[in-house]
């Protein structure tokens, strides 16, 4: 009798040790695998490069001589050099802007890079800093402007299967492409082939964006389609690099006014910095801003170019709320880049890299009040790997870090990351610091996602620290960090 009900209790215990290692469910809208990919992305750039550059302009009117396209020390690699010491991870190349100026030799214009100097009319400048990307290690993306102000057929059906072909190019010849940029400038006055007119086309029906996505889909499935609606990344909103501070990555669009469906350039915007609470679908924000004042280089913006701190400062507010940074640099007409810019990168690079390198968790006391099993334990919190997660039981909606050290530390930042693989579930988060025998607050937030950067307005310094959490369901989390900030 004795030991059938030692047998009983061996089989409850281990039946509910396995049940207890089960993964959690998944909660809501869930990112994609390729969405995954990108959110390991954080930072890239975006570059803008055209006769555009030659002109001085911002928006080329589709009229400029490619004859003025003539980059004589252009250098993609040393480029590329100066974006990965800016600690960009990857590269939106701008293959044709508004201007409809392709750098490529696409069949499906002759206002291409062929018809310039540059390699003598043999050059394809989407190929040089594609190769430069791969060699250096960066991710490649391309963004190509629906709207073409050269284009003879802009507004016509025949139009956007040219603009179908060109993707279908760009899809094909180059490599894997981790984004598809779409933006939302559409129809306006242009030079459509010396016709010097207003072109006004119906937003919601004239791309037939549906079709060309699945054509995105079938020939680069790794590719994050972004577009202010989203379908992979939505636009934030803003051209400043800011995400809100509560920023959701689940989000379900909302149309326009007097629209029954929000379509690409066709909804409204308000809730693009915050994203929606339990949304439709996993569409997380992408935060664009150029490093200078304009997308393109401008001579007279030589003093714009954003400090080191300030583009620190918009990594906290774009990556450190879940988002990606998108950084907007230009070539100037020699074809490289300006001293300053450089400069500015390289400083941008050395604060983050060298901020996040020393997490202050690898000397403390952390203690977890609540973990799922061996599995989920809170060792998966420091182990600097996304893949690995600590989880609660089923029934824990909430729970808490305790963290200490032997001696007071320097504390700037905390920086959360959820195992966004069973979806954002967390939506309360407070720090507290033990101050003369008591729990004070110093910090919160509320959405966390893939990433949560709480950043404290003066430097937090403590010897014991609690990170309370909670979510509707059971909370999972896979990295966790505090670090202190070095000085420029
Ligand atoms: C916008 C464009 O109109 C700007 O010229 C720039 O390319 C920016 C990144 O996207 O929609």
């Amino acid at each position: 009798m004795k030991s059938l009900f030692s047998i009983v209790l061996i089989l409850i215990i281990s039946c509910s040790y396995s049940f207890a290692q089960e993964a959690p469910k998944p909660f809501g809208a869930v990112p994609s695998e390729r969405q995954l990919k990108w959110h390991e992305t954080e930072q890239y750039g975006l570059i803008h490069f055209t006769p555009t550059t030659y002109e001085n302009k911002e928006w080329g009117y589709g009229d400029a001589n490619p004859a003025i396209f003539n980059p004589v020390h252009f250098d993609a690699d040393k480029i590329v050099a100066a974006l990965k010491d800016g600690g960009l991870k990857g590269l939106v190349l701008v293959a044709k802007h508004h201007d409809g100026f392709a750098l490529w030799p696409t069949k499906t214009t002759s206002y291409n890079i062929s018809q310039s100097p540059f390699r003598n009319g043999k050059g394809d400048m989407v190929k040089e800093f594609e190769q430069a990307c791969r060699k250096a290690g960066l991710k490649f993306g391309v963004y190509c402007s629906p709207w073409d102000r050269n284009h003879p057929l802009y507004g016509t059906y025949e139009y956007v299967q040219a603009y179908r072909e060109q993707l279908k190019e760009l899809y094909t010849q180059y490599g894997e492409l981790f984004m598809s940029w779409h933006d939302g400038a559409n129809g306006g006055d242009g030079y459509y082939g010396g016709a010097r007119t207003t072109r006004k086309i119906d937003r919601n029906t004239y791309y037939a964006w549906d079709t060309t996505w699945q054509l995105t889909r079938r020939l680069q499935p790794m590719a994050n389609l972004f577009s202010d609606i989203g379908w992979d990344v939505r636009w934030v909103g803003n051209e400043s690099g800011f995400a809100g501070e509560t920023s959701w990555s689940t989000f379900t669009p909302v149309p326009a006014k007097g629209e029954s469906k929000a379509f690409p350039g066709n909804l409204d915007q308000e809730q693009n910095p915050f994203g929606t609470r339990n949304g439709k679908s996993w569409v997380p924000a992408e935060c664009d801003v150029p490093l200078r004042k304009g997308w393109f280089w401008h001579p007279e913006q030589k003093n714009q170019v954003k400090t080191p701190e300030q583009l620190f400062d918009l990594y906290l507010k774009s990556v450190g709320r879940g988002a990606a940074l998108d950084l907007g640099i230009a070539p100037t007409t020699s074809g490289l880049l300006a001293d300053e810019d450089v400069e500015s990168l390289k400083g941008f690079g050395v604060l983050v890299k060298e901020t996040f390198k020393n997490n202050l968790l690898s000397t403390a006391k952390l203690t977890a009040s609540n973990d799922r099993g061996k599995s989920y334990a809170a060792a998966n919190l420091v182990d600097e790997n996304w893949n690995s997660y600590w989880a609660t039981s089923d029934e824990i909606h909430e729970a808490n870090f305790t963290i200490e050290w032997k001696s007071p530390q320097a504390i700037d930042f905390i920086r959360l990351r959820e195992y966004i693989q069973l979806g954002q579930r967390i939506e309360k988060v407070t720090v507290e610091s033990f101050e003369n025998g008591k729990w004070m607050e110093v910090g919160n937030a509320s959405s966390v996602g893939a990433c949560r950067i709480i950043a404290f307005d003066k430097t937090l310094l403590a010897a014991k620290i609690r990170i309370r959490i909670e979510a509707p369901v059971c909370l999972t989390l896979s990295e966790l960090g505090c670090y202190t900030k070095v000085k420029p």
